[in-house]
């Protein structure tokens, strides 16, 4: 629909509580007016399409019936929050969504009283819920609270840790596993493939269908009635359900129901809403729902570009140059390139075979992939095992979701000195998915590891030829080598060479400044010698390549003159690569002057890459300037 005009009641629901003053007769269309609304709107501007199309009945329903935001909503991980977005006043600012000073593409307490608690991570929202649920009691107040999990989201370790609390501390609580059958990719699950086997069988489906003749109407019953009835649903249930382990987690479990049925779903909600203790609902959806092209290619549509709505293709913009590859692919195929060779090499995913571009090592010789779900603590201790028998694994885990296996690089792969070469994708700032998904932190925790090797290639060459030097030459423990999101820089590939340990190399020869740069910094930082030398300022650049161990020798040689030094990292400043050189001058007692530039305790907001890295003065201008005020020159570029 083009014009609001067209929208029966959409463009009057400015709250959850003008959606509940309509009548339940009213509901279908609404849900057809939510979905056709993030159609039109995300088809324009792209964004996280599938998962939010597949829950648009399930939100509705869940602030038809509950008295958000009195009641919480805690929605898991925050790509599938679109409609959610949408009827919580947020409608008009859809078009906004994951640019610069719009909505962000997640969950965020800031935007929003109806985002309970932020998202971005997976896994989070059932220990989230149930410590709200838990204060709520503490507090002595009344509401209700929910959380909405997806299945993919429930291969996640945390989840199951919080099922188990919740059974114990029994609290009123209710947690929707909304189970699409797909993550970002197919799910790989032993519990998905479980419940599909299942509910899919023929015996499932008619004793299903005659435990719910006899107890299926429970809305015509009085109080008491219920009961009896839930106690005789129990009874079949335990017989003909899957929901046997949930029970023995200590919940009620519910289901299966149609996601896509909204009277059923409200009827549902409001029979089970104000049950005691925890209940888990399984509701059966489909991700893409209503929009064929999203329904038929789950993967491509998870999230996406730029779109013509009628046809469903990727709309190209003006015809440019042939683009660089991404770093993700180039590292795809080195990593093929090297299980081709070596029996001995496996890689694993926490469920981004896509994203990390294994997709295409597994295209080829898909026994050279292994992918755990979105378990990342379990995907490096996994790793660690097979490490231990002889296997080299190559993991492969963005930055940012690395952040919650540290015990297990620490206790599983560090102290056991077990080859594990870690790959971190999407280092450094990462753009429209803003900060739960940046890579800033990775080089402050990974340095403190004992032992560790820690690496940031300039280029795409770089970064073969330091997989390949992960592999065969530093083999002495853990290995990681981080690089950014999106294009590579664009040199010639060439066959993967070994790298020396712990050498950098001096790119650019100057006596005034010497810029000591990282990974991704290093072409920005030859771009602002450049300029830098038009103010008449000569510029040493040094690509550091390794964070640790770091070059001594070539701090040493640095520090022998008097230029002031530069360090340049797209990471948080505090324990980074700046304060590894800054540590080493200290201990030797150098003088010279030396300004570490990263990134200040913030967090950097959503928008591109560019704006994010111009807004805080990572881009070669930024850089240039920083360095003319600080050495006292008197003019800016
Ligand atoms: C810790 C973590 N790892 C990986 C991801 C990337 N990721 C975002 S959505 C998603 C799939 C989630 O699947 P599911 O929970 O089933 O939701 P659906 O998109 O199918 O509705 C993944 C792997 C993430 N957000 N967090």
């Amino acid at each position: 629909m083009s014009n609001h005009s067209d929208y029966k009641y959409l463009m009057d629901i400015n709250s959850p509580a003008d959606l509940r003053k309509l009548k339940a007769s009213s509901l279908p269309v609404v849900c057809d007016e939510v979905r056709e609304y993030i159609i039109d709107t995300i088809s324009q501007i792209g964004g996280h399409f599938g998962a939010g199309l597949g829950i648009v009945e399930l939100t509705v329903a869940l602030h038809y019936v509950f008295n958000t935001p009195e009641d919480k909503v805690i929605i898991d991980t925050g790509h599938q929050g679109y409609p959610h977005k949408v009827l919580t006043g947020r409608r008009d600012q859809l078009h906004t969504i994951r640019q610069k000073d719009g909505l962000s593409g997640f969950l965020k307490r800031t935007e929003s009283e109806y985002d309970e608690f932020g998202a971005g991570h997976a896994s989070t929202s059932i220990s989230a819920a149930l410590g709200i649920a838990a204060a709520r009691d503490i507090n002595n107040h009344k509401y209700k609270v929910v959380s909405i999990i997806g299945d993919g989201a429930m291969t996640g370790g945390l989840a199951f840790e919080a099922l188990n609390n919740a059974g114990v501390l029994q609290k009123d609580l209710l947690v929707i596993m909304n189970d699409n059958n797909f993550s970002i990719a197919p799910n790989v699950s032993a519990l998905s493939n479980y419940f599909s086997e299942i509910f899919t069988s023929k015996p499932f489906k008619k004793m299903r269908a005659k435990a719910w003749q006899v107890t299926g109407k429970m809305d015509d019953l009085g109080d008491r009635l219920r009961k009896i009835a839930s106690k005789l649903e129990d009874g079949v249930k335990a017989v003909i359900t899957p929901g046997v382990l949930f029970e023995a987690l200590g919940f009620n479990y519910i289901g299966p129901v149609n996601g896509h049925n909204i009277n059923k779903l409200v009827s549902i909600l409001e029979n089970i809403k104000d049950m005691e203790g925890p209940i888990f609902l399984h509701v059966m959806t489909q991700k893409g729902h209503g929009y064929e092209f999203a329904t038929r290619d789950k993967q491509y549509m998870h999230a996406i570009g730029k779109i013509d709505k009628i046809t469903g293709k990727s709309v190209a913009g003006a015809p440019s140059a042939p683009k660089p590859p991404k770093y993700q692919d180039v590292f795809g195929d080195a990593v093929l390139e090297l299980c081709k060779k070596d029996t001995k090499i496996v890689s694993i995913t926490a469920a981004m075979p896509d994203g990390t571009g294994l997709d295409r090592v597994q295209k080829e010789m898909p026994e050279r992939v292994i992918d755990v779900g979105i378990a990342e603590g379990h995907a490096v201790t996994f790793a660690a095992g097979l490490a231990s028998q002889g296997v080299v694994p190559i993991v492969a885990i963005y930055s940012s979701f690395l952040q919650r296996a540290y015990d297990h690089l620490v206790h599983d792969c560090a102290i056991q000195k077990l080859h594990v070469v870690f790959a971190l994708d999407r280092a450094g700032l990462v753009g429209a998915d803003g900060p739960t998904h940046h890579g800033v932190l990775d080089i402050t925790y990974l340095r403190p590891i004992q032992g560790i090797v820690l690496m940031a290639p300039k280029d795409e060459q770089e970064l073969r030829d330091m997989l390949y030097s992960a592999v065969y030459k530093f083999t002495n423990g853990p290995v990681a080598i981080r690089f950014p999101r999106g294009e590579s820089v664009g040199v010639p590939i060439k066959p993967m060479n070994a790298i020396e340990l712990g050498q950098s190399e001096t790119l650019r020869d100057g006596s005034d400044v010497a810029i000591l740069a990282l990974g991704n910094m290093v072409p920005i930082a030859m771009e602002a010698a450049e300029l830098l030398e038009a103010e008449g300022v000569h510029a040493k650049v040094v690509n550091a390549r390794f964070v640790k161990p770091l070059d001594h020798n070539m701090v040493d040689e640095i520090c022998r003159t008097d230029m002031h030094i530069f360090t340049v990292e797209d990471g948080q400043k505090q324990g980074g690569f700046g304060s590894a050189v800054a540590e080493y001058m200290a201990e030797m007692n150098y003088h010279n002057n030396l300004t570490i530039h990263g990134i200040d305790d913030i967090f950097v907001e959503h928008g591109t890459q560019e704006e994010q890295f111009e807004s805080i003065g990572l881009d070669s201008k930024g850089i240039a300037n920083l360095i003319l005020n600080k050495i006292n020159h008197k003019i800016e570029i």
